[in-house]
């Protein structure tokens, strides 16, 4: 059996609101008293992870005075330096503060979109200062419960219009950083604009600097949405946007639950890790997720430790898929090609459009053909399960 201890070429990282969570939820208060961002680095540094991100409250209150957000950057510092851990990602909240009660970016009150941009701008001035080069936008409160109180089309107008500017104010500070834009269908608003990775893929191919710009999938919110996770993240990947990516777990057609990753679908988590460690990702394996409600801290431990314990475990399972024999065997035959598509392969021509309007295909011969795909599934179940 293998060491699936987290190592930091693994870039394992957690948000400080993660481990930080104190159970908080819609029907009660909080059940864990509450941690410094100094404390979170320890308790991460102790469990193994490579990096923590950072919403900019999470690090500094909305009201610190600046004695009180210097000292906690100093305390923040020295825990990062103690134990070697570094600040990959940071991202503003953007849903907290009552004043977003109507959303930040699309809010129908120009203060509040103003406020919001000044916010951000001054959030990724923090995230920079710590050494961050991704930055998330995750609109939670982007959204509406009656679509009477604005037109979605301004909406999503005002969305671009605070993009187009924000990149620009990263050029002009010529800061290292790229965008990466986060989905979610619902929760905490009715409905929320962008709601898949999809459609923010649309999104951004509107926006002025689309190339600072990429996406952040969220397993939870692509599930609530009743998506395969991995088809929007190989999407995302295949067109060179997939900027970040936040793991976790969930059960379908339920609120957004942030479980520990894999704890729920593991085969759906099984062909992400095999997809993005088949394509050699080199982003943060970052897990958005929070521990159970029933836990104390050494629970958030046990949390923190399980995620990256599955993912490793799953990263074994991909290259063990990937050497065995007879699943090998069968891909083999089942992708076999013998070569006489090959003159319509490839780039239009007439010659070949006009070959292959008078090719000739045996549809009852080619679909008699059975693929063996059951036989396939029942050793990737095997694999899963420790049976092969
Ligand atoms: C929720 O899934 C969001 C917030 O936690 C944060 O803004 C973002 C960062 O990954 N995910
Ligand atoms: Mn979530
Ligand atoms: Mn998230």
């Amino acid at each position: 059996m293998s060491d699936f201890t987290p190592k930091p070429e693994h870039k394992f990282t957690f948000g400080l609101w993660t481990v930080g969570s104190t159970g908080r939820d819609p029907f009660g208060g909080p059940v864990r008293s509450p941690k410094s961002p100094a404390e979170l680095v320890y308790l991460l540094g102790e469990v193994g992870a490579y990096g923590v991100n950072f919403h900019d409250n999470d690090l500094i209150p909305i009201d610190a005075t600046p004695a009180e957000a210097a000292a906690i950057k100093k305390d923040f510092r020295k825990a990062l330096a103690d134990m070697g851990l570094v600040v990959p990602m940071a991202t503003t909240n953007l849903f907290g503060d009552p004043i977003f009660k109507d959303g930040a970016f699309t809010s129908n009150d120009p203060k509040v979109r103003s406020y919001a941009l000044q916010k951000t701008m001054r959030s990724i001035d923090l995230g920079v200062e710590f050494g961050a080069k991704i930055y998330v936008f995750w609109g939670g409160r982007e959204g509406t419960e009656t679509d009477s109180s604005k037109n979605a089309a301004l909406a999503i107008r005002r969305n671009r219009e605070a993009m187009d500017f924000l990149c620009e104010y990263v050029l002009d500070q010529g800061y290292d950083l790229k965008l990466a834009l986060e989905a979610k269908p619902n929760e905490p608003r009715g409905d929320i604009y962008n709601p898949t990775t999809g459609h923010m893929l649309a999104f951004i191919s509107t926006l002025a600097h689309p190339e600072m710009v990429g996406v952040n999938p969220e397993v939870a919110h692509e599930h609530m949405a009743g998506i395969n996770f991995m088809h929007g993240v190989a999407q995302a990947w295949e067109s060179g946007k997939l900027f970040h990516i936040d793991l976790n777990d969930q059960y379908p057609g339920r609120y957004d639950q942030d479980l520990r990753f894999g704890s729920r679908d593991i085969k759906a988590a099984f062909y992400l890790v095999k997809f993005l460690e088949d394509v050699h990702y080199d982003g943060s394996r970052h897990f958005d997720a929070h521990a159970y409600r029933t836990e104390d801290y050494e629970g958030v431990k046990d949390f923190a430790r399980g995620c990256m314990r599955t993912y490793l475990i799953l990263k074994e399972k991909a290259a063990q898929f990937n050497q065995d024999a007879e699943i090998q065997a069968l891909l083999a035959e089942i992708n076999a090609d013998d070569g006489s598509m090959a003159p319509f392969a490839g780039k239009y021509t007439p010659q070949k459009a006009a070959a292959l309007k008078e090719q000739a295909f045996d549809r009852q011969a080619i679909s008699a053909r059975g693929l063996r795909y059951e036989r396939l599934d029942q050793l990737t179940i095997d694999l899963l399960l420790g049976a092969r």
